[in-house]
């Protein structure tokens, strides 16, 4: 990207050549000086900036892009009608191109040779720093385009061995094979001349295309680049410590070639000059960059999707629901399932009334009883009583799912115990790491879909993506894939191929989110569905998302700038990685008898509106018993859970209502996109207005007691860090409600009020809010 910026003149002083046997004379130039205002900046996009220290940062003090058609005269002279080696320099011969860059053109003008200049003498001139130039070189002989910085009167002092002025020779390039110099000079033009230079630097491909050349100038030495990279150091004759102006120029003459054999005209193209001085890191500035850096995360588009289903169930079954322990043995007989009355349509239409959009099933727990009909092992529903082995949990419930328009996940345990258990056991068995084909075959039970994939695996991690393939493609769409962190017991220290299991999946389902020990979804923290205060979506990682292990992560801040920032400074990395929030409705993950207590539905509720509402999605389990059922109290809470909620939400108070904003940032983003029902336009003020008000004057006076809002975490990412929301009373503010994080959805529950007016009052966000939706209900007593 380009960065324009404004102003320049130019004016003349006396130079000579570097050329070392032949001192000529130079040209004065007189500028005035501009520096350019620094906003923007950072837009600034450069090819390469040399390493800097800690605390320290590059900030562009002056450039020019050469954008337009018009030498910008605040920022250059252009050097004019002055004789130069063998040519003269014209007015005429520096013009810019109308496609941002700047043209130097050397030409035949009757009997004389022509060409350009400019300077920066008075306009811009700086002290240390790195000034770069990307230019592309004339074609023909006779050449001599260079990049200069010039003292004002400096170069001519004679006595302070350069550091009252040096010219600076960045790069010169009187040939046509692929050689550059670099030059120093001080101590006058005259026979007190004093030089150093780097000699003739061979760049392989220099002649041809766009090049880089830069100068790193600190008081103590210069650092010449080219592309880069580092060609020449040196603080010979000492280093100026006075300001310097720009040159470029065109030469022509013989020492470049033999001009006569030249066919002209021919240019010297550039691109852009840019000057950068390493600044002091401050606090405020690591602060803004820090927050820029977070608020550039977004979801990804599966994270999306799963982000909106924000209620989906869980179903834990299996050989646990018929022993009454929470975690099995592995031991267990695979005869005892047999849940004579199973009905998913059951499980469904109640999971459907409670108003959840996804079910998932624990397919495989850790006990390692499989319940669908796996090729791989014998410790699954085939063995079982129930349907003479031919039933299939997950197929019914995969079918009953479509029927209900329910999607699906599946929960599929690392911790296996019959595979540690048994003796023909898989899980750490010693296996060698070899190539296997993923699905292994197995004769008589051929696969509709043919794909296969090479892993060099063990057998467990071999037998586990085997099971990953026939979930993933005999089931039709999986939209989730649970993979739990708790390990009841481990074995032969076995490890899992964690990275190749992600790629399958991503393969074959590549719309299912990853939970858990995986990239997509992170576990809230705790099993009784409490959000955080502050639920971040954006993460603190130590390693790159492909090479990081997914640990559980229970600390009460995540995502906090402090977070962020500990991890970044020890060389981490930040990754999207929202919470899923997940509990039971009964005092355990299975079914137990009946006896086993079941929460109420105030208790499910708050749930709901603190996970839902707190920018987390909500994982209920509801487990069925023995008949393969939901029982009847379970059943009866998800009825009153639905019900609540659809009365609840039945209507939006907010239909009707004005938006006014505290500030807009432009017309795309006005106060009233928080109320179209789009959650795709938003509400927001300008960048750096982090608090910031939306005040709403609904339809008429209403009565409520929950308020809705959601960010535009699609567009923007989750940015809201504290909020208080009031209403007006009497004409008065009163606030109901406060909280920190929004993210997807933040809903505040407070006593029934009447009011007209209702205030979002932002105050503190990270860049700036945005608001993408908002709604005012009013819930029933529960
Ligand atoms: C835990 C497991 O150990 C429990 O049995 C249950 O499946 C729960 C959802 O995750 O880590």
């Amino acid at each position: 990207m380009k960065y324009r910026t404004s102003n320049i003149i130019i004016a003349e002083l006396p130079r000579c050549g570097n050329d070392l046997l032949n001192f000529t004379f130079c040209i004065l130039l007189f500028t005035f000086c501009y520096v350019l205002p620094f906003a923007g900046a950072a837009t600034v996009n450069d090819e390469f900036l040399p390493p800097i220290p800690d605390g320290k940062m590059w900030k562009l003090a002056w450039c020019d892009e050469f954008e337009g058609t018009r030498i910008d005269r605040s920022k250059w002279e252009i050097v004019g009608d002055l004789k130069r080696r063998d040519g003269y320099w014209v007015t005429e011969d520096s013009y810019l191109d109308g496609n941002g860059r700047l043209l130097i053109r050397t030409k035949k003008d009757g009997d004389r040779y022509t060409s350009g200049a400019m300077r920066t003498q008075e306009k811009f001139e700086h002290k240390f720093g790195y000034w770069v130039c990307r230019c592309k070189f004339p074609t023909q002989e006779g050449h001599w385009p260079a990049f200069w910085l010039f003292a004002r009167p400096g170069v001519e002092k004679v006595g302070d061995e350069g550091r009252d002025g040096t010219e600076i020779d960045i790069m010169e390039k009187p040939w046509r094979e692929d050689k550059i110099t670099q030059n120093l000079h001080w101590d006058g033009y005259g026979k007190e001349h004093k030089s150093a230079g780097s000699g003739q630097i061979t760049i392989p491909g220099v002649s041809e295309g766009f090049h880089t050349f830069a100068l790193h100038w600190t008081p103590e030495q210069y650092v010449f680049y080219v592309d880069g990279k580092v060609t020449w150091r040196t603080s010979a004759g000492g280093v100026s410590q006075v300001p310097q102006f720009i040159k470029l120029t065109e030469e022509i003459g013989k020492w470049g070639g033999d001009i006569k054999k030249a066919e002209l005209p021919d240019y010297f193209v550039v691109d852009y000059v840019r000057v950068y001085d390493m600044v002091d890191r401050d606090n405020a500035t690591v602060r803004k960059e820090l927050i820029r850096k977070v608020a550039d995360f977004r979801p990804s588009p599966r994270q999306l999707v799963w982000q909106q289903l924000e209620f989906i169930g869980f179903v834990h079954f299996g050989v646990n629901t018929f022993t009454g322990r929470e975690w099995g043995t592995g031991t267990e007989d695979p005869k005892i399932f047999n849940p004579e009355k199973l009905d998913t349509d059951q499980w469904c239409r109640m999971m459907k009334a409670a108003g959840m959009k996804q079910v998932i099933l624990t397919a495989k727990h850790h006990d390692g009883f499989c319940l669908w009909q796996t090729r791989y092992t014998a410790h699954s529903v085939a063995s079982s009583t129930w349907r003479d082995g031919k039933g299939d949990v997950l197929r019914d419930l995969v079918e009953s799912c479509r029927k209900f328009g329910l999607k699906v996940g599946v929960y599929l345990s690392p911790a296996d115990l019959y595979q540690i258990e048994n003796p023909d056991g898989l899980y750490g068995n010693l296996s060698e790491y070899s190539e296997r084909t993923i699905p292994r075959p197995v004769p008589g039970r051929p696969f509709k879909d043919k794909r296969t994939f090479k892993y060099v695996v063990d057998d467990y991690n071999e037998y586990f993506m085997n099971q990953i393939f026939e979930l993933l493609t005999e089931y039709g769409r999986i939209h989730e894939v649970w993979f739990d962190g708790a390990h009841p017991k481990r074995k032969g220290g076995q490890k899992y191929t964690y990275s190749y299991w992600y790629e399958l999946i991503r393969t074959l389902q590549p719309g299912a989110v990853i939970f858990g020990k995986g990239p997509d979804l992170r576990w809230c923290g705790n099993e009784a569905g409490r959000a955080r205060a502050a639920e971040w979506s954006v993460i603190p990682i130590d390693a790159p998302p492909d090479k990081f292990d997914w640990p559980d992560m229970t600390d009460q801040d995540l995502g906090s700038l402090d977070k962020l920032r500990e991890t970044l400074d020890k060389g981490g990395y930040l990754h999207w990685y929202p919470a899923e929030t997940d509990t039971s409705i009964r005092y355990g993950w299975f079914w137990r008898d009946e006896q086993q207590r079941v929460k109420t539905t105030g208790q499910i509720l708050d749930v709901w509106f603190n996970c839902i509402g707190g920018n987390s999605v909500f994982l209920l389990n509801v487990p069925p018993n023995s008949d393969g059922l939901f029982a009847e109290r379970d059943c009866k809470v998800l009825t009153e859970v639905g019900k609540f909620l659809r009365e609840t939400f039945k209507t939006n108070l907010a239909a009707g209502a004005k938006a006014k904003a505290s500030a807009i940032q432009g017309p795309s983003f006005k106060a009233a996109n928080a109320l179209d029902g789009d959650t795709n336009t938003c509400w927001m003020p300008p960048d750096w207005a982090t608090e910031a008000e939306l005040t709403i004057t609904l339809a008429g006076e209403k009565t409520f007691n929950v308020i809705m809002f959601q960010e535009q975490i699609r567009g923007f990412g989750q940015r809201i860090a504290k909020f208080a929301v009031d209403v007006q009373k009497d004409g008065k503010w009163q606030q109901v409600a406060e909280g920190r994080t929004v993210g997807y959805k933040r809903i505040c529950r407070f006593p029934e009020i009447t009011a007209e007016k209702v205030r979002i009052r932002i105050l503190d966000s990270r860049v700036c809010p945005t608001i993408a939706n908002f709604g005012i209900f009013c819930a029933p007593q529960i």
